[in-house]
């Protein structure tokens, strides 16, 4: 579909190299519906085939990233509905993005929204940012990854406070367990997001995307797997003419010019 006939998100090229999504249902705290959902992974997916894209990253506005799953949707949703509404395969395709995604977060990034923000690659905040997984609150449990990656970011106490009992974060608190790279003002976040996903997008392609896997390949394998899979892609790199590039412009004293192949 062309980015124009998008209805609950928007698409812009920032700057250089750089794809931003802006969740766009405002009046709904950009509650996270199917067809949102849809959107954004299709503008990601184009984003993640198309050469002059680096980095992408999701925003929503200043109030709210977003501030869960729809519970209209979902309220009074069968299982059989719910797995006929395709919800996790949504989520799923999130996960075969190959290049770096930043989440932009500002306000609230609860439930889905949380989850959506811990599933990117990078995170920054706002100062307003809150970060929460409040689904014990409806009856439920946090069903995107909530539980998962919590536990493996900020720890099992914080994550058990945050899914039993509605504890949430601050940005500051935030930052200090690790959940986010760096937070800044409300008017700034954004352009810091942009400036972080335009310096990676500057880098060599093809090393990006495997920093990437194999970045995320420590939260899927015992150490030992991790180690081979990290020297097999370190190994690959050297069929790339970015590492010839990179390594000769070093030696020569010049700044590299990538080629992405
Ligand atoms: N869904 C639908 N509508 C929402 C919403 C949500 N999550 N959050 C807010 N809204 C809507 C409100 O219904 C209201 O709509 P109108 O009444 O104006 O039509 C409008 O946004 C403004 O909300 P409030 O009137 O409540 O505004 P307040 O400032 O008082 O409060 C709030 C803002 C964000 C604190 C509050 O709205 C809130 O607590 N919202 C719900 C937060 C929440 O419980 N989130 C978790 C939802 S469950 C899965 C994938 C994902 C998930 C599960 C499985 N799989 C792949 C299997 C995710 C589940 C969830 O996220």
């Amino acid at each position: 579909m062309p980015a124009s006939d998008y209805e609950h998100i928007l698409v812009e090229f920032p700057a250089e190299g750089v794809g931003l999504v802006r969740l766009n249902r405002p009046r709904a705290f950009n509650a996270l519906n199917g067809p949102l959902m849809d959107e954004l992974m299709d503008a990601l997916a184009a984003m993640d085939r198309d050469d002059t894209i680096g980095c992408m990253v999701i925003t929503g506005n200043e109030k709210a990233f977003a501030a869960g799953a729809d519970i209209g949707e979902m309220a009074q949703a069968t299982p059989v509905e719910m797995e006929r509404m395709d919800f996790i395969g949504r989520w799923e395709r999130l996960r075969a993005m190959r290049k770096p995604i930043i989440a932009a977060v500002s306000g609230y990034a609860l439930g889905g929204g949380c989850e959506l923000a811990l599933a990117c690659d990078m995170i920054v905040a706002s100062e307003t940012a809150v970060f929460g997984q409040p689904e014990i609150n409806l009856g439920v449990i946090p069903g995107a990854g909530g539980t998962q990656r919590l536990a493996r970011t900020i720890g099992k106490a914080l994550t058990m406070e945050m899914v039993l009992n509605d504890r949430r974060l601050s940005a500051a608190e935030a930052a200090q367990f690790g959940l986010v790279n760096r937070v800044a003002s409300v008017e700034d976040y954004l352009n810091q997001a942009i400036e972080l996903a335009t310096s990676i997008a500057a880098r060599a392609p093809v090393a990006v995307r495997s920093a990437k896997a194999a970045v995320n390949m420590a939260f899927e394998t015992p150490l030992a797997a991790g180690l081979a899979y990290e020297r097999e892609r370190f190994y690959a790199l050297f069929a790339t003419a970015d590492q010839k590039e990179g390594m000769t412009a070093f030696l020569e004293k010049r700044k590299p010019a990538w080629s992405g192949r």
